[in-house]
């Protein structure tokens, strides 16, 4: 693993229509992050957060993405500094932030790489379009807009699309997935792990077999850790809650394998609302996550 580690706040909540996972980057810092990762010996700097424009409440919505311009924007700075991070030869960890961020993590991280991996821990697929989306709400949309899919205002983002392949995608803990996603799936051949199979299979064969299918394809894999892909019981402050995720334990389970595995080149932990949260106990939780996944408790 890199030993050089950059955090990037990006306090975006124009996403989707909860206020307060703006605050996600403070609740996550303080919770520790910084100091977790300092007591592993990684070198550690932070770049504080990058600026997400406020919307203008007057005026009117340009199109049925709410907040496609600011969200636009937003991504686009997070962009540039993901992409100087990664340019400076140090690991980006982006903490969010609604899931749209993921959509400028990876106009920055992807440009880097031939094929970059990734994974998406989610208990959604985060494949919608304008069209196929039941809300409008951008954070439905990341993966789909990274594989070149949607409005051109994101798809183009940082210059070049698309950002990803969708035989490089593994999304994990999936149970909440809409019709236009599932079609998605069938069409472009993404690996998908629902709860189903990780319940039939156990997460250690599903990470098992994540890490063997990327290791060989890929030349970097970015983690995409949306905090809804655990059990709402477990991680109470996120915006869109859904029953039957994964467990802690399992979700630790899988950082550590991912850490054997030494493969994760970035990553980004999104979906913590401290409003939604009891006693932040959700950035508790993604610290805790953040520690496994850089190599606490390997031998
Ligand atoms: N698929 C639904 C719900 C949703 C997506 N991501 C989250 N919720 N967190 C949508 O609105 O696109
Ligand atoms: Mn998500
Ligand atoms: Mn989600």
């Amino acid at each position: 693993m890199n030993r050089k580690l950059s955090i990037i706040g990006a306090p975006m909540d124009l996403g989707q229509n909860r206020r307060g996972v703006d605050m996600g980057p403070s609740a996550l810092r303080y919770a520790g992050v910084i100091e977790r990762l300092e007591r592993l010996e990684y070198d550690i700097e932070d770049l504080g957060d990058v600026h997400i424009p406020r919307p203008n409440r007057k005026e009117e919505q340009e199109s049925h993405l709410r907040n496609l311009k600011e969200v636009a924007e937003g991504n686009k700075n997070l962009a540039e500094a993901v992409d100087q991070v990664v340019s400076s030869g140090r690991f980006p960890l982006i903490i969010g932030g609604d899931h749209s961020i993921a959509i400028g993590s990876l106009a920055g991280i992807a440009k880097h790489y031939d094929n970059l991996g990734i994974i998406w821990y989610d208990a959604h697929g985060d494949l919608n379009t304008g069209e196929s989306s039941p809300s409008g709400n951008i954070h439905g949309m990341p993966l789909a807009v990274s594989l070149g899919i949607g409005h051109e205002r994101l798809t183009s983002i940082h210059g070049y699309e698309p950002k990803i392949k969708p035989e490089n995608i593994i999304i994990i803990g999936a149970r909440s997935l809409d019709e236009g996603e599932k079609q998605l799936i069938k069409e472009k051949g993404i690996r998908v792990y629902t709860m189903h199979e990780i319940d039939r299979m156990g997460m250690p064969e599903v990470i098992k077999e994540s890490v063997e299918y990327l290791k060989d394809r890929t030349d970097g894999v970015h983690l995409s850790l949306d905090l809804d892909g655990l059990d709402p019981n477990e991680a109470p402050g996120v915006g869109t809650p859904v029953m039957g995720g994964m467990s802690y334990r399992e979700s630790h389970l899988a950082m550590e394998m991912f850490a054997e595995a030494n493969f994760i080149t970035s990553a980004e932990f999104v979906e913590v609302n401290p409003i939604l949260d009891e006693k932040n106990k959700t950035a508790t939780v993604a610290v805790g996550l953040m520690g496994s996944l850089f190599g606490e408790n390997l031998k």
